[in-house]
């Protein structure tokens, strides 16, 4: 330890589903093999350095309720202090990643080349300290919506010199996450978005932040950074409506650009739900598409309609999570970073340890296989026709086609929906009786 902030905490151990202590896992054992692989590479957990170090407690009703040591966090070192702090709580968690923005590591003195200096300096101790502690950087970012000269945007900021700003913090960004060896590069875009229609121009904001993204692959291409480029989608807030809105309108911006290939998906789960959908639909239409790349896990408040960032505590939710990224082949690149903050009244310095341990815990889902054996062979039943009827040889596909022509005409197919046993081909009835959805003909 090198700091007295977390007194005399030890590593957190794996004790088993007996132990009654807040600080052991009695679910998460890294070492466990699932699949074939450590439970620890599977879930590759990460810590948010902004949510645990950075933030004070405010919320739009109130400011500060936590008081660190590190407060306050406009001096370079109270920075060192900070980095002290964190890099102890990654050794007592034992978690493998953190993830960071520029702005949640070194003060901000208002101009580039200053900030540039502290970013420069406060990593360089960070990379001294990863060279005798395990946790490695997930992602960096940088943070393009806090600061006043945001407001309107920052790669669709009309003003040339916000957009010149914004391409220098990104670059300098995407330099500290490669000395760091980062894994991967997200961008985020909080302010990428409009407040009204009646002062934007959609058709030239969108290409500006198309032209601002392919920049950050051509520099990702020219410094030979190893990792993979993430956008993050969010519908709104801060913004009213924001362009990264979601997973299919993400994919969408990134074919219209050609950036496909090159950039992927950091899925937020209090994102999914502010846009309508599920963190489950989200993840399942990413893999679907080959575009995720990333999670950052956490939980909103289904009552209040706000980015509550709460950490995970649904195991079904998180379970169903888990079961549609393992079917896709697992993280790559990518892992699981907790964006979640702790509730502004936990002001105790070990109530950060037993958020992380708790969240840890609910992973215990990754265990539950029954998801992933009965989950594959639902979805086989359910999907059975569309396989025989892409994969099968043309012949069969044309005698298929003409059965489902016959059957649809004599059936309920005008609902949409009919049974198995009426709609079987090739094999028999299997499961009678199972309602499947089959297209209209
Ligand atoms: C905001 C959010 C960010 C990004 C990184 O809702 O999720 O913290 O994850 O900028
Ligand atoms: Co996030």
């Amino acid at each position: 330890m090198t700091h007295d902030f977390f007194k005399d905490l030890k590593p957190i151990q794996y004790e088993g589903p007996d132990s009654n202590s807040s600080l052991a896992f009695r679910h998460y054992n890294p070492d466990e093999i699932i699949l074939g692989k450590r439970l620890e590479e599977h879930l590759r957990f990460a810590v948010a350095y902004w949510h645990s170090f950075a933030w004070e407690g405010g919320d739009p009703f109130g400011g500060l309720t936590f008081e660190r040591p590190w407060h306050p966090q406009d001096n370079i070192k109270n920075a060192y202090l900070k980095a002290d702090v964190a890099f102890d709580m990654f050794s007592i968690l034992g978690q493998p990643y953190f993830c960071f923005h520029d702005a949640d590591v070194r003060p901000d003195q208002g101009n580039f080349p200053d900030n540039l200096a502290t970013l420069n300096e406060i990593t360089d101790y960070f990379l001294d300290k990863m060279k005798n502690q395990k946790t490695k950087l997930l992602w960096g970012t940088a943070n393009m919506f806090s600061h006043r000269r945001w407001m309107a945007g920052a790669s669709t900021n009309p003003d040339p010199d916000i957009f010149a700003f914004a391409a220098a913090t990104v670059k300098s960004c995407m330099d500290v996450t490669q000395k760091l060896g980062g894994e991967n590069y997200v961008l985020w875009g909080g302010r990428e978005g409009y407040e009204t229609l009646l002062n934007t121009d959609l058709e030239k904001e969108l290409d500006q932040m198309g032209r601002f993204l392919s920049m950050v692959v051509d520099y990702k291409h020219k410094i030979g950074f190893p990792g993979m480029i993430l956008v993050e989608p969010k519908p709104q807030e801060p913004s009213k409506h924001q362009y990264d809105f979601d997973v299919a309108t993400c994919i969408g911006f990134l074919r219209k650009y050609n950036l496909e290939n090159d950039v992927k998906i950091n899925i937020e789960q209090g994102h999914a739900i502010l846009a309508g959908h599920s963190f489950e639909h989200e993840i399942a239409l990413a893999v679907s598409e080959g575009m995720l790349g990333s999670i950052d896990m956490n939980r909103n408040d289904y009552q209040s309609g706000w980015d509550t960032d709460q950490f995970p505590n649904n195991t079904p939710e998180v379970a169903l999570a888990y079961y549609h990224i393992i079917k896709g082949g697992g993280f790559q690149t990518g892992g699981t970073n907790f964006d979640a903050k702790l509730r502004r009244q936990s002001i105790d310095a070990e109530d950060l340890i037993a958020a992380h341990v708790g969240a840890m815990d609910v992973f215990d889902s990754l265990r539950r296989r029954r998801v992933f054996g009965e989950g594959e062979r639902f979805r086989r039943r359910r999907t059975r026709t569309f396989d025989q009827r892409y994969h099968g040889s043309d012949e069969e596909n044309v005698r298929y086609d003409e059965r489902k022509l016959v059957r649809g005409a004599n059936h309920e197919l005008a609902s949409g929906v009919c049974t198995n046993d009426e709609f079987s081909f090739d094999g028999g009835v299997e499961e009678s009786g199972e309602r499947v959805f089959v297209e209209r003909v």
